[in-house]
């Protein structure tokens, strides 16, 4: 009888991913998410055509394997050399791939004033509610109640103010023609997460303005959760605040 062929999922590396080896810790989100981002680009054909603009987080060890024009930007600028990057090229796709500490505390200013320029760009947070790689502190995206390094007996809204909702928040900027909220937490909510990122591009494919994909991500290791407790814990904390789905589409 024939041995079952058994496929990790591992072993099938996305086209424009050089190695399947990185130092993310077990259970984390952001390689899902980086996965059906470079997926959507090898799919929509533009690999040759597209520059990605790479902000300051856990993601950031990609920019070493990924087979995408890359430019690294400082924490949280990455909407503006986008800007840059798309007025000087336009016929490039060019997206940024950023975390909430990134773009929603060190550099809010930049992903809001891109925006409302209606700036031809795609944003892709990667939202986990804790700044990952410097230890798991507070962001401004961190739901009440959530522990985080900072917020040890969990985020008090008296003391440590409300969350930024931000996909919301641009979507009410009349320069975004696209922003979906989708995450990582189950096989049926990547492939709607997925679906936005085509839907995302397509947008800037037709020179609709700007989009933003914001992906809520597991981070076991910043939430102090066991890994396998990562889906389940994102559905009854980040989930609730930051909802998901399609919340503009021009
Ligand atoms: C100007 C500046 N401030 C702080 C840091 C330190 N720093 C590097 S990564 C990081 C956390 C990033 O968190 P987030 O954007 O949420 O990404 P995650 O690691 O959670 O994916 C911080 C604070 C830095 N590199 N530059
Ligand atoms: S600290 Fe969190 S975001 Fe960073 S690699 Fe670990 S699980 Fe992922
Ligand atoms: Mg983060």
């Amino acid at each position: 009888m024939n041995e079952p062929v058994l496929h990790r999922v591992g072993d099938k590396l996305p086209l424009l991913l050089q190695s399947g080896e990185h130092d993310l810790c077990p259970g984390c989100g952001e390689p899902v998410a980086l996965r059906i981002l470079l997926e959507t680009i090898a799919e929509l054909g533009m690999a040759a055509s597209t520059v990605g603009v790479v902000g300051i987080g856990c993601y950031t060890v990609f920019s070493r394997t990924l087979d995408v024009d890359l430019v690294q930007a400082l924490h949280g600028r990455a909407p503006s050399v986008a800007t840059g990057v798309k007025r000087m090229l336009p016929d490039k796709t060019v997206f940024t791939l950023q975390g909430d500490g990134d773009m929603v505390n060190e550099g809010l200013q930049e992903v809001l004033h891109t925006a409302a320029r209606g700036e031809n760009v795609t944003c892709v947070l990667l939202n986990n509610g804790v700044f990952g790689e410097t230890g798991g502190h507070m962001t401004a995206t961190s739901v009440i109640g959530q522990r985080t390094k900072t917020s040890l007996e969990g985020r008090d809204a008296d003391y440590h103010g409300y969350p930024i909702v931000i996909g919301d928040l641009i979507a009410r900027l009349e320069g975004a023609a696209y922003v979906g909220r989708g995450s990582v937490q189950s096989a049926g909510a990547v492939a709607r997460t997925k679906r936005m990122m085509r839907k995302a591009f397509e947008t800037q494919r037709a020179a609709k303005g700007f989009s933003l994909v914001e992906v809520l991500t597991m981070c076991p290791t910043g939430w102090f959760v066991p890994t396998a407790e990562g889906p389940s814990y994102m559905g009854e904390t980040l989930a609730q605040v930051h909802m998901m789905g399609e919340l503009k589409a021009r």
